[in-house]
This record gives C-alpha cells, structure tokens and sequence, in this order.
C-alpha cells in the first residue's frame, strides 16, 4: 500500500484520474457526456489511453474482457441517466462471469439528487443487485478510499463488478487527498492442513472420482495447479466453458470434455458415473448442479477461495478455502495416485473417439450451410497458442465450447453464466493493449 499526499490535485475528476493511473490503468472505456466532462478533461491530461465506444455496454463487456485476462479490473465511464444505465447488462455479465470490472457514471450535482432533474437516476441502487460494490461518491475527501475499495471488491475473491456513482460538483470540488494505491493483493494461504487431510482421505476411498472444473480453474496460476494435480492423481476432468484451456496438451487423455447447458456430453457421463467429485473454481451459475449431480449422489469435495453458496445438489463434504492452487497443491501431495476406474476410462475412451469422428465427418447438409463443426475443424488448423477467441452467443458458441480444444488457460474467452449476446465486443481492442 502506497499512500502519497497529493497536493498538485485540484479538483475531484483529478483525484479520480490520478488514483486509476496510481492502480496501473492505462486504458478507459466509455462515452463523454456534460456530466463526466471534468472527468474526460482530466483524462486527456493523464498517461491513461481513453477509448470511446459506440454504446456503454460495449465500454463493460471490454472492460471486462480485460479484467478477465489480466485479472485487473478493467475501467468503464459513462455520463449520468441512461450512460449509466446501458452499463448494466455489461456489469451482469461480468459479475456473474467472475471479470473483475470497475465502472463509474456520473450524476447529478449532490443537492439534486432527490428532485426530478435532467439525466437523475438512482444509479446505484440500480447496480446493487449485479455489482459487489456499488456506492456515491459524497464527497471529494473519500474519492482516494472509495477509488481503492472498489478495485478491491472487484479483483478480489471471486472477481466481479464495482460501480462508483460520481455526482457533477464532487467532480470539480478541490480534492486534496492522498492517493490510495493498492494493486497488491492480499495473499492468502491454502485450506487448513486438517481439513486438506481428510479430502485427501476421501479422495483415496472414491471408487470413481473426477475433477470439475470451473470459472476460476481457468486463471493462469490455478491452471498451473490443476496440471499438476491430474498428472499426479490422474483423475479423468471435466471443465466448464470457461474452465477452457486450464488442461494442458500432454494430458488430453484425462480431459473428458467441457460440459454447460445440456446434458448429454461425456463429461456429464463421467459425472454422473462418479462417486466423488473435486470441484475446482467452480460457480453453480454456469452449469445447475443438479443437472450433474443427480439425486445428489456424490460427495463433493469443493476447493474455492470463497465458501460455496449452498445449492440442494452442490452442499459439498468437505470445502478446502483459500489460496486455490496450494490448496490444491496441498491436496495432491496427500491423495497421490489415484486408482483408475475402468466405466471412466471406458468413458474418456469413449469422449476421444466420438470427438475425432464428429469432426471427421462434418459437412454441410445443403450447398450453402457450413456445419459448425467444419468451421471447428478449420479453427484447429488455423489458431495458435498465442491467439485470444472472443466468442459471442449461440448455437455456434455451443459447438465451439465442446469441440475446441485449447491448452492455454483463458485463450477462449466465453460468457457462461450470462450467455450475453454482444460479449464477444470484450475482445474487440486487447490486442492493442
Ligand atoms: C442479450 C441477449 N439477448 C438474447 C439472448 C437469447 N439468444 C441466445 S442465442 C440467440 C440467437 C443467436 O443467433 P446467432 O448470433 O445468429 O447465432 P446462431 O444461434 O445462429 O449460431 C438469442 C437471441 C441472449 N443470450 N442474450
């Protein structure tokens, strides 16, 4: 934590801009409106690149797909009324996709706030419910404390969205106070060593166990633990569609495909053949428990860093808190080599073959259809490791979720929990930045 008393700030929009730059922002999003002049004004004076869209949802679903690859929040800016307003689905998404976003609207000026005035809205009871912080600024002395607070709820735990409402005066009030910079997480360790022992103790009693990955599986650090953990217990996996690319190539054999929307994929056959499951960075929104865990049948073994919100078919055994690659680490060390089932291997033999034979023998039923697996085919030939996917919503995104392969965690960006048609805009700038 850096504290640096600012004395060359002189108004609000200033403070705002100098505590982005102070959290290492260098690009913004979003639209001008007279609201957020001051605002705009001072990010014209800053290192900070702003990046003007064609509506504020874009600006979020940008925003967030910046957030999710970097795993900084990334900034969107609107003016008050309807600017902020269109940030909504945008701020959905990212909060339910786990994308740490931090957007700020402007308002009207503080003693107007109750009347009915040009562009008033009660913006930040509108994003309550799809943000993990949403607050006014009141004035210019907490800008510094809320600035920071909301990178905080955003990047921190499951990452999310943060909204910060900044009325038209606070905006130009003198502002002198420190700058807050705070871009180094707190670390936190792994699930106590106890609690690690006796998920260890339940994996080696499991007949069929399986790893399910999710959301938070996919952050390049967990992805590391994830690897190691396969490799060392060999327990077939599954991932969720934006669990994409945490297994590597030199385990595609353990890998029983992604699972989301319907049942009817292999991974949901291991699921449903397993008798205990290690659920990894997993967020019930992006696929219904229930769906996987019929009747309730299997001991769940959740490894998070947030506790699980409880769910009658996802109340887990045991729940390992914390750090998720150590404890995930932790957890491998303790279980070793599992033994191999042979109904999943049956099924991971299974997943193989009919993926390779799906793909085989795609084609178009008519002169002008493209079947979506020949488009899946072309991809496997044409993408590399260093490409990002950005992709939208529909069928396609189906196809494309279950069929394309990737080993590089969070190469295919997909929003999951939403299904937002337009998210694919997320990636519509990151290779500029
Ligand atoms: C914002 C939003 N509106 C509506 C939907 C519902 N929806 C999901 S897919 C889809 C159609 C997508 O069509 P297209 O982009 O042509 O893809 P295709 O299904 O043909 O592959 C709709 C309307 C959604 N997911 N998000």
């Amino acid at each position: 934590m850096t504290k640096n008393a600012d004395t060359t700030a002189q108004c609000g929009a200033e403070l705002i801009v100098k505590n982005l730059e102070a959290h290492g922002i260098t690009h913004v999003f979003g639209i001008p409106g007279a609201k957020v002049d001051r605002l705009f004004d001072a990010l014209v004076d800053s290192s900070i690149e702003t990046v003007v869209t064609r509506h504020e949802q874009n600006a979020a679903f940008i925003a967030g797909g910046l957030g999710r690859i970097t795993g900084k929040a990334g900034v969107c800016i609107a003016t008050s009324g309807p600017g902020a307003s269109n940030f909504i689905t945008g701020l959905a998404t990212a909060n339910s996709e786990g994308d740490p976003v931090l957007a700020i609207g402007g308002a009207v000026k503080l003693a107007d706030r109750l009347k009915l005035t040009h562009q008033t809205m009660d913006t930040v009871s509108l994003f309550r419910p799809v943000t993990k912080y949403s607050v006014e600024l009141t004035t210019p002395t907490a800008i510094s404390e809320v600035m920071a607070n909301a990178f905080r709820f955003a990047e921190s735990g499951r990452p999310g969205a943060a909204f910060v409402s900044t009325p038209m005066d606070v905006l130009s009030m003198p502002a002198h106070a420190p700058v807050l910079a705070d871009r180094l997480a707190p670390r936190m360790g792994g699930a106590p060593a106890d609690v690690v022992a006796e998920a260890a103790t339940l994996l080696r009693h499991a007949k069929r166990p399986v790893m399910l990955l999710g959301m938070l599986a996919s952050r390049p650090d967990v992805a590391e633990a994830v690897r190691a953990f396969v490799k060392q217990t060999g327990v077939p996996v599954v991932g969720t569609y934006q669990a994409a690319g945490a297994v590597s190539e030199d385990l595609v054999d353990r890998f029983g495909g992604r699972i989301g929307l319907f049942r009817n994929q292999h991974g949901d056959q291991l699921l449903h053949e397993a008798d205990v499951v290690v659920a990894v960075g997993y967020n019930p929104v992006e696929y219904d428990p229930w769906l996987w865990n019929v009747n309730d049948a299997r001991q769940i073994i959740n490894i998070d860093i947030v506790p699980a919100e409880l769910d009658n078919a996802f109340a887990p055994a045991i729940e390992l808190i914390g750090d998720i690659g150590l404890s995930l680490s932790a957890l491998g060390g303790k279980a070793g080599g599992l033994a191999r089932a042979p109904e999943l291997e049956a099924v991971l033999e299974g997943y193989k073959k009919a993926r390779s034979s799906a793909l085989l023998n795609a084609r178009s039923s008519s002169n002008t259809a493209v079947h979506p697996l020949q488009i899946v085919r072309e991809l496997e030939q044409f993408v590399t490791p260093d490409m990002t996917l950005c992709l939208d919503m529909g069928t396609f995104h189906i196809w494309l979720a279950r069929y394309l392969l990737s080993f590089r965690a969070r190469q295919v960006l997909i929003s999951n929990g939403q299904q937002t048609m337009g998210v694919g805009l997320h990636g519509v700038l990151q290779p500029a930045l």
